[in-house]
């Protein structure tokens, strides 16, 4: 059985240049340990320094496109679909050769002049702080997605998934996607990425609200969204609540809210039809400590697993474990990897 590319995933193409760190090179860059911002011109010398002192390792990074390698991980080949934008460069070639790899299909914008993006990834313990310089992947335009071959591709596919961190960078092919789903009553999901994406591209992140069939994040992110929309509350099931009851442009689909923890319970917020939202928690897949390589991509490898349950059909309770079950096998790898041989769920 092949799919038929049902999964569109939308966002920033970006290599992983991973180190290990300690506070003193953290310190050096201003970085917090646990922390995804965008790079200013302080944070340029990071990637060279993690390369020559600190053994970094190049690996497929993106986070979106980290989701979209998992979820065709777990589904038949042909399922999913990619789209952002790369410089004409190695890192590039370095890219198209790990999601090949994966069986991902991805449709690369190629800009005339800018680099591929990377993200300097400093870990320290079981934190990791990242640092991306976005370059081409912030020169991803509408006009490649209108084109009639990626076009083809978003009318064929059935579910779309957006990194909430292209929010920084084409907020039209973001709604163009938002409105070919509501308008066809297909399913349009978004991660809501980062703290700095839920505080600083509020009104770009409000706009895509209502068009959200799935929502998902972590505690800090919905932390950061609760206090940029003076939810007055710090309690995760408040907030999956709130963001639950938000108004929506396609009323035939219910909203579901996603909040991951870490290692406590993932919180499920779902709206039904008479206005209630229905809460529950699920417990993640527990390790041992010893098993934990990093977590960079823990929560793009949850969002993995979690799409994939919804591509093909699965109930909430298996999607969410699906994602739990994927996280957990992300987290022994290098970086946000999935293991090979492949292991079936
Ligand atoms: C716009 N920004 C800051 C970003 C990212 C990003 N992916 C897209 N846009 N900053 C970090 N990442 C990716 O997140 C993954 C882990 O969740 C990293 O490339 C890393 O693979």
């Amino acid at each position: 059985m092949t799919g038929n590319f049902e999964l569109l995933c939308l966002e920033n193409p970006l290599l992983d240049i991973q180190g290990q760190g300690d506070d003193k090179l953290l310190e050096k860059y201003g970085l917090k340990a646990n922390d995804a911002i965008l790079a200013e011109s302080k944070h340029m010398d990071l990637y060279e320094d993690l390369i020559q002192n600190h053994s970094a390792k190049l690996i497929a990074g993106g986070a979106a496109q980290n989701t979209a390698r998992g979820a065709q991980y777990i589904l038949p080949p042909d399922s999913v679909v990619y789209v952002g934008c790369v410089g004409k460069d190695k890192y590039a070639e370095t890219l198209k050769e790990a999601c090949a790899k994966a069986g991902l299909r991805v449709e690369y914008r190629y800009d005339e002049e800018q680099p591929t993006g990377r993200c300097g990834v400093v870990i320290t313990g079981h934190n990791r702080s990242m640092c991306t310089d976005l370059a081409a992947a912030n020169c991803y335009k509408l006009d490649h997605l209108k084109g009639e071959e990626v076009w083809g591709l978003v009318e064929k596919a059935k579910v779309y998934f957006v990194g909430g961190y292209h929010l920084t960078v084409c907020v039209d092919a973001v709604m163009a996607l938002a409105e070919e789903a509501a308008s066809k009553n297909k399913i349009f999901m978004l991660s809501l990425s980062a703290p700095f994406i839920c505080q600083f591209f509020k009104d770009p992140l409000d706009k895509t609200a209502p068009y959200w069939d799935y929502v998902i994040g972590n505690e800090t992110e919905a932390l950061a969204y609760a206090e940029s929309h003076s939810l007055n509350t710090t309690n995760i099931e408040e907030i999956a609540t709130a963001l639950a009851k938000l108004p929506k442009k396609n009323e035939k689909r219910d909203r579901t809210v996603i909040i991951t923890q870490g290692t406590d319970p993932t919180i499920v917020a779902a709206a039904g039809k008479d206005g209630k939202v229905d809460v529950k928690s699920f417990p993640v897949h527990e390790i041992g400590e010893e098993k934990i390589n990093d977590t960079n991509g823990a929560g793009d490898a949850f969002a993995a697993g979690f799409v994939a349950g919804v591509v093909q059909g699965s109930d909430l309770a298996t999607s969410v474990d699906m994602g739990q079950w994927i996280a957990k096998l992300s987290i022994q790898e290098l970086g946000p990897s999935y293991p090979f041989p492949k292991q079936t769920y």
